[in-house]
């Protein structure tokens, strides 16, 4: 009997625990691991197509470098370091290290080479960073910081326990985004006491489940929640207790509510009135509310301000601190940029908002196509396809290769590594020790350190170990600076954390190489061969520090750093995943971080916004694009761009454009059929599904498609559509800079 190896499922955010066999480098049997704390056994549909990742028949296998006439010729390891290291550093020498960016550093499963590759930032000067959080979430980590005093008092919904669930632009269905989505929001959906409430201009596979479906007019959210608010306030909703002893603001807040004329936003958002009424109702007359928004309100028109409005709708109605609620949960280690001191809290040369670390990534072509002279010269990509994933596929491609350098590190020749001088193959999420650092939930947060299942391909190499190289090679580490650690590590890790935090006060410029010196020192120490984790070490004793009394609420013992050690050996020892935090409710109320322990309600920057929906002009029809274009939808085949080979998909193989029956039958456009969809950025033939889950008007297309992947014989095939050749880099939040990826005005015809 071949032996069942505990992982995790690596297509979405929730990573649920997958058990696998393998055979012959070949993921052939996929399970969910009962024995993993969140998913407890559950699976959805895809990971049984896993090996589709591990085996792309695009996975690279050597380092690679670009030639003059733009194609690529394999290199060795040792000479790929050296010229990479001597070009970042002539780079760093001649413009300043600011002037390379870095991009990515994880995907959906994999957040490691984020931590090493800040170590390789640092020694070459790199300040500015960006990933794909800068293009949803960053608006939603902004308000936060100003409701609860830092941008990292991220909230989550407890839709296990909560009474009514609402879902703000969110299709859990097929995206998940909580665990085991399908059985919870089957379980809400039955129970005669509960709600199950939607907001979606399409009527999604969880909007056809829920007891209450808004289906808004695409765009119109932000007339939808603030109409929810008014008549929260206008028929006495509010949780008085809860505002009186835990806010501040409500009444100039409410001062701009009580002017929102109820009827005109109901009928701009086209949900009626008594719909409206009812939902608000419900949601402040239940024992608790969860509220999920996602995508659809983050990637669309006013999508700062509709965080704002979302997360006043819970707090007002006293949604907050409590069991079914919104609570702000703890995190194994951060997901942001992180600071650099000394940096201005803009980019470079437009002058954008960074929040939590991260540019835009809707400005980062400006930031690049400029002769200003701080502009982005060079970049460092890893694990992302921002080429792909970016806003104005076409500009992504120009802007880089105006660049003076670029490096990918990647699993697979992806369409950002065609961009690139070098390319460098990392071993898969398989081949190497991984985890992700997705910990959002409450009041229990698990963390799963995953072992790998195969050896490297030849000739790839994990990125803790690339980092290193680049790190010597650079020159940023010196000998005498490990010879110590060395020498503590081998007596144990209580000898190794008393040389390691002594190094790192003593020595401050290690501080920033941290994870490499970690990989180099304790790494090969570590049993398992579990090297690649060392980092990993470092980040549970942060944990440990920030929360002892959830740590020992999860039963870890100990005092100072032994709580910390229980809790990496705790990692090692459980292959499928540990709960790290078990929290009570109070602790939600230490975790608000404003002087005063009250909420901020007046977020004053989008309070202009706020007055000024009511002004707003309705967009008269535009003959030019008269369709609104959800251009990258989560679906039962998508899972961004972590598999290439369109073989995976068994169904709807080309990602056809969603489109509702009357408007097919105005165009002409049958089932089956083929249209080309046209937007500002270009003209796409694509395949259509007609589907009456859509208004009229509104079409959708699926993300993740439009990849080039190579054919058995050699040749090169693309299915579907490319969602970001559609979108403009200029269609964004004017707040945090996020993409109207989910509003783009399109016209439709018939191929
Ligand atoms: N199967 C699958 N699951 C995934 C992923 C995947 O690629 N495939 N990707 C993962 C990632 S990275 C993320 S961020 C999450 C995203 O998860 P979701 O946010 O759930 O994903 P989407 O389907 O892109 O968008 C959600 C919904 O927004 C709706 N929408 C469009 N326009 C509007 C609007 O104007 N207003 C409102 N209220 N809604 C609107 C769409 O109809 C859609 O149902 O999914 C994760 N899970
Ligand atoms: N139009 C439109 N655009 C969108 C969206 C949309 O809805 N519409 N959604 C946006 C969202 S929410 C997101 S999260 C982004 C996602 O877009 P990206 O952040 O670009 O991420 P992925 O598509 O997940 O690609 C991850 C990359 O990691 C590589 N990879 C996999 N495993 C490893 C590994 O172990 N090591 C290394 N080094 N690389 C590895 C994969 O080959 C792939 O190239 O797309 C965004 N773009
Ligand atoms: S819900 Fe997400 S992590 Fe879980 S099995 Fe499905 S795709 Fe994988
Ligand atoms: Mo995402």
């Amino acid at each position: 009997m071949a032996e069942w190896q505990q992982t995790a499922c690596i297509l979405c955010s929730i990573n649920c625990g997958i058990e696998v066999q393998t055979e012959a480098g070949h993921i052939t049997k996929v399970r969910g691991d009962k024995a993993h704390p969140a998913s407890e056994g559950y699976a959805c549909e895809k990971p049984h197509q896993l090996d589709y990742y591990q085996n792309g028949r695009d996975r690279l296998s050597s380092p690679l470098r670009r030639r003059a006439d733009g194609s690529y010729e394999e290199i060795d390891w040792d000479t790929a370091i050296s010229e990479i290291a001597a070009r970042f550093v002539a780079l760093r020498g001649e413009h300043g290290g600011e002037s390379i960016l870095y991009y990515g550093g994880g995907g959906q499963g994999n957040h490691l080479c984020g931590g090493y590759g800040r170590a390789t930032r640092a020694a070459i000067g790199s300040v500015y960073a960006s990933n794909a959080l800068a293009q949803e979430k960053t608006g939603e980590f902004w308000v936060d910081g100003q409701l609860f005093g830092r941008a990292r008092c991220h909230t989550t919904g407890d839709f296990e326990n909560a009474e009514v669930a609402v879902f703000l632009g969110k299709n859990p269905w097929f995206s998940h985004g909580f665990p085991r989505a399908r059985v919870v929001l089957k379980e809400i959906a039955k129970d005669p006491n509960r709600s199950l409430i939607v907001i979606d201009p399409r009527r999604t596979e969880t909007a056809a489940m829920a007891d209450y479906h808004l289906q808004v007019r695409p765009g119109t959210d932000a007339f939808c929640l603030s109409a929810l608010l008014a008549i929260t306030l206008e028929e006495n909703l509010v949780d008085q207790d809860f505002v009186r002893d835990h806010t501040n603001g409500l009444g100039e807040v409410a001062e701009i509510l009580r002017n929102v004329p109820i009827a005109e936003y109901s009928a701009r958002c086209d949900v009626p009135e008594e719909l409206l009424r009812t939902v608000a109702r419900r949601i402040a007359q239940s024992s608790s509310t969860s509220i999920f928004e996602d995508l659809g309100i983050q990637q669309a028109p006013h999508s700062t301000l509709n965080s704002y409005l979302e997360k006043l709708l819970y707090l007002i109605t006293g949604n907050f601190a409590k069991e079914g609620a919104m609570n702000i949960h703890s995190r194994f280690a951060s997901l942001g940029g992180g600071r650099s001191p000394g940096v201005e809290p803009t980019s470079p040369v437009g002058g954008h908002r960074i929040i939590t670390g991260l540019i835009p990534c809707n400005v980062i072509p400006d930031e690049i196509l400029t002769d200003h002279p701080k502009r982005f010269r060079a970049a460092l990509i890893e694990s992302a396809n921002p080429v792909h994933s970016l806003a104005d596929s076409q500009r992504m491609r120009e802007a880089f290769e105006a660049l003076d350098f670029v490096v990918v590190i990647d699993v697979a020749m992806t369409e950002t590594a065609r961009c690139a001088d070098y390319v460098l193959p990392a071993s898969s999420q398989y081949e190497k020790w991984e985890a992700t650092f997705f910990t959002l939930e409450f009041p229990k947060n698990d963390f799963q350190l995953r072992a790998p299942i195969f050896d490297p391909l030849p000739g790839t190499l994990p990125e803790p170990e690339i980092h290193s190289r680049l790190i010597h090679a650079i020159g940023a580490l010196q000998e005498e600076d490990l010879a110590p650690l060395h020498a503590a590590a081998k007596q144990g890790r209580a000898a190794y954390a008393a040389a390691f935090f002594a190094a790192l006060s003593e020595k401050p410029h290690l501080k920033p190489l941290a994870s490499v010196v970690l990989y180099d020192t304790l790494g090969p120490t570590l049993p398992r061969r579990a090297g690649e984790a060392a980092a990993v070490w470092a980040l549970a004793h942060t944990c440990a520090m920030e929360y002892p009394d959830s740590l020992r609420r999860a039963g870890f013992e100990g005092e100072g750093l032994d709580l910390g050690e229980a809790l990496f050996d705790a990692l090692l020892e459980r292959p499928s995943g540990v709960i790290f935090t078990v929290d009570d409710y109070d602790e939600t109320w230490r975790r608000v971080l404003t002087p005063d322990r009250r909420i901020n309600l007046v977020v004053e920057p989008l309070l202009e916004e706020f007055r000024s929906l009511r002004g707003e002009r309705t967009q008269a029809a535009n003959p030019e694009f008269p369709f609104v274009l959800c251009a990258g939808e989560r679906r039962s085949f998508t899972a961004n761009t972590i598999f290439r080979d369109p073989g995976w998909r068994r169904k709807d193989a080309n990602g056809a454009l969603r489109l509702n029956p009357d408007d097919a039958a105005r165009l002409g456009i049958t089932a089956g059929g083929e249209a080309m969809i046209t937007t500002r950025r270009a003209s796409l033939r694509t395949s259509v599904e007609i589907s009456d889950t859509l208004r009229p008007g509104h079409a959708t297309l699926p993300n993740g498609l439009g990849l080039a992947y190579p054919t058995e014989d050699g040749g090169q095939q693309t299915r579907g559509v490319a969602p970001n050749e559609l979108t403009a880099s200029e269609d964004r939040d004017w707040f945090a800079g996020t993409p109207w990826h989910k509003y783009v005005p399109a016209r439709i015809e018939a191929a």
